[in-house]
């Protein structure tokens, strides 16, 4: 199977993760592309016309997106693993991966709202929305990290995904500070083998 794929992209980096986890990563070939919210990679566009990434070209042809349809498919490929199938596990993991997903995309949109976005067309509340939104993410988080333990399943794959998008890209956030539980748990969750194989460039 194929992936779109950018290093520096969190969600990208939780299929690959997830890939790592249930030993499918050899499987994967790499595309490279620039997804772009303004410039859009018509390479991209013409498998997934949302042009984003990830996205999946699996080995029968099939197309899958987004990213969470992208994990369910390698879970299923790999043993279902990372997905619990029952109640109330699955129902939690699921809202995990949604809060994760939705830091990443708070993040990744003030990351734009930095870096793509004209000086002149900035709007600081916007940012400032952004940002709370990973806020209060972060706090919901930390809700819950002391509880984690040793799991590994797309609630905390996701979740490290997020923490280490917030380390590339909003550093000077300074997470950890407010987030000692968070903290703890990333500080163990990281260093594993999945999460140092797909660790994005240097910022
Ligand atoms: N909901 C999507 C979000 C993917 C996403 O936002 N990817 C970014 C890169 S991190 C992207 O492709 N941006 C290009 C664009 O917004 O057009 C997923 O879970 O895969």
């Amino acid at each position: 199977m194929k992936i779109f794929y950018s290093q520096a992209s969190p969600f990208v980096r939780k299929c690959l993760v997830t890939a790592h986890e249930l030993g499918l990563s050899e499987r994967i070939e790499f595309v490279p592309a620039a997804a772009h919210p303004v410039n859009r990679d018509r390479s991209i566009v013409a498998q997934n016309p949302l042009g984003k990434v990830p996205t999946l070209i699996a080995d029968d042809g099939t197309v899958l997106y987004d990213s969470r349809v992208i994990c369910e498919y390698l879970d299923a490929l790999g043993g279902g693993k990372l997905i619990p199938r029952a109640a109330p596990a699955r129902w939690r993991v699921l809202v995990e991966q949604s809060l994760a997903d939705g830091i990443m995309d708070a993040a990744v949109l003030a990351r734009y709202e930095k870096a793509v976005r004209p000086e002149a067309l900035r709007w600081s509340d916007w940012l400032a929305g952004q940002l709370d939104k990973v806020s209060c993410g972060l706090a919901a988080l930390e809700r819950h990290a002391a509880g984690f333990s040793d799991r590994v399943d797309l609630g905390t794959i996701a979740f490290g995904c997020a923490l280490g998008y917030l380390d590339f890209r909003f550093a000077s956030l300074g997470w950890r500070d407010a987030h000692p539980d968070t903290a703890a748990w990333f500080a163990r969750f990281g260093t594993r083998a999945s999460m140092v194989a797909t660790r994005p460039p240097a910022a």
